[in-house]
């Protein structure tokens, strides 16, 4: 079989220490909004897949929740599975930091890079807000510590050196079948991202632990019509904090708080769907759930 009839695939998974722009990195490369982005660290907390297809290849892109050096909740302790889980069933990691992050020679995730035999490409992200020395630095230091295949260095918000590394990553790729069907995007359903959009939303709205303290379940989605026949999406949503006086912080005075996520919310699960929505939301206690086994099963936090 000559060259030109190889099919590559595989899973390339995106590993990287919180803030470091791996959720960036995963919509830019699939060219579609699949993970939330904000400013805050933490922000994903599940394993999500992004697939890019074409006719010789397939490409199952993971993001991943950032390694969190001292998870202090059992939900973190999940989030780090969810991270670790991504060393072991890569054919291709992008290990990505950004020109920020510093390392200790001690760090764990140093060690677990070295002890990994799978193929690893280094990311150094956010090269538009640093000099080409400090990339430099940055590249000798890793480089003498880990064995990687290719360094690339890019902007993955302005999407600088990102289709070269498409490019790249599809050599890096055996040979192999498709895993999804060509035009699946990814494995997840629209309720999930519905629920990803609204925590989107509260990261930006609320201060300090309340985006933390909270998590969002879609009870209900239904594709419906308007009166004049328009497509109508009904969602409802259940916010759940962790304490009762967080409870009273969502909702804000005479309940403005929570009208005013609504309404950005549902905005932006407007474009996402393409639909006219209709978004009912509700906030519900339940005291300490980073906490409850039980909580964290229903939310999804188990591999
Ligand atoms: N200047 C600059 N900012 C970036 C770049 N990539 C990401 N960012 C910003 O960095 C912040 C974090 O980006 P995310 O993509 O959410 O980072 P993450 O690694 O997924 O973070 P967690 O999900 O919390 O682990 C956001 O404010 C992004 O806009 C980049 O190439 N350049
Ligand atoms: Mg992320």
């Amino acid at each position: 079989m000559s060259e030109t009839n190889i099919h590559r695939s595989g899973f390339v998974n995106i590993i990287g220490r919180p803030n470091v722009g791996k959720s960036t990195l995963m919509n830019t490369l699939v060219g579609e909004r699949m993970s939330i982005i904000t400013s805050k660290p933490q922000t994903t907390r599940h394993r999500i897949i992004g697939i890019v297809s074409g006719d010789d290849f397939q490409m199952v892109f993971s993001d991943t929740p950032g390694i969190i050096k001292d998870p202090k909740y059992k939900m973190q302790e999940a989030m780090n599975r969810f991270a670790h889980s991504a060393f072991e069933d890569a054919d291709l990691l992008l290990f990505i930091t950004d020109i920020y992050e510093k390392y200790e020679d001690n760090d764990p995730v140093l060690q677990q890079l070295k002890n990994s035999e799978v193929p690893k490409f280094f990311i150094i992200n956010k090269i538009d807000q640093a000099k080409p020395e400090t990339v430099a630095e940055i590249q000798q230091w890793w480089t003498e510590r880990v064995e990687f295949q290719a360094v690339v260095p890019i902007s993955a918000l302005q999407k600088t050196n990102t289709n070269e590394m498409l490019d790249r990553i599809k050599l890096a790729l055996p040979e192999g079948p498709e895993y999804y069907p060509k035009d699946q995007l990814t494995d997840r359903p629209e309720r999930f991202f519905v629920s990803e959009i609204i925590r989107e939303k509260i990261l930006e709205q609320y201060k300090q632990e309340i985006p933390y303290s909270t998590e969002v379940v879609v009870e209900r989605f239904k594709e419906t019509k308007t009166t004049k026949g328009e497509d109508l999406v009904e969602i409802n949503a259940i916010i759940y904090v962790s304490r009762e006086t967080q409870k009273m912080i969502i909702l804000g005075k005479n309940g403005t708080s929570i009208k005013q996520l609504g309404t950005e919310a549902r905005k932006s699960i407007e474009t996402w769907l393409e639909s006219k929505v209709f978004l009912d939301l509700h906030v519900k206690v339940r005291d300490n759930w980073r906490d409850d086994e039980r909580m964290l099963k229903h939310f999804g936090y188990e591999q």
